[in-house]
């Protein structure tokens, strides 16, 4: 008797941990801007999970201040931190495919998102970046703060324009 109770007990908790996490990542209403696949235990469709700019906006969000190649004096850029969006999709996994509108594409080791402060940034100086504008999403390193992730590796990994990140 007491061993069904706690087989009971045990599923219940299992049962509304359940709930507990679907309820954590809700279909996007919105125009989809990422769809995160693979190694995921999350997901709001049947390619994965996708987010929206106002999924996005409410996770914890990370801001880099500086210079960097590709942009003139000192810019601001805003976005939900890449350990976040890892674990809203419950991320396992150690490489991902990080891949743009324009079909270019970089493998990023998972570990970057959690050991440095990267963002998938939303804004620049504030404003959402069309696509011209290398948006909607890039994917930019804490370089203000870490000065020696100024290498070639990390400019390779600083995608533009994402649309998809593939978890192997
Ligand atoms: N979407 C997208 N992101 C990209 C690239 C690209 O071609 N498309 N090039 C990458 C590479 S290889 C580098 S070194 C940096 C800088 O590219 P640039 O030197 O052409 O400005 O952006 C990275 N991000
Ligand atoms: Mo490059």
């Amino acid at each position: 008797m007491l061993q069904r109770r706690t087989l009971l007990g045990i599923c219940s908790v299992l049962w509304t941990a359940g709930i507990a996490r679907a309820a954590t990542l809700a279909p996007p209403t919105g125009k989809v801007l990422l769809t995160v696949r693979g190694k995921v235990s999350q997901t709001n469709s049947e390619d994965g999970a996708r987010f929206d700019l106002a999924m996005l906006d409410a996770l914890p969000q990370g801001r880099f201040e500086g210079e960097t190649p590709w942009t003139k004096g000192k810019t601001v850029f805003t976005g939900p931190l890449g350990s976040a969006v890892l674990e809203a999709v419950g991320a396992s996994g150690s490489v991902m495919r990080v891949a743009a509108l324009n079909d270019y594409s970089a493998d990023v080791p998972v570990a970057d998102f959690r050991q440095h402060a990267v963002i998938l940034a939303t804004r620049h100086d504030g404003a959402l970046m069309s696509v011209r504008e290398q948006g909607p999403l890039w994917v930019i390193y804490p370089m203000d703060r870490e000065p020696e992730l100024r290498i070639e590796s990390t400019y390779t990994r600083s995608v533009w324009q994402v649309s998809s990140i593939d978890i192997r």
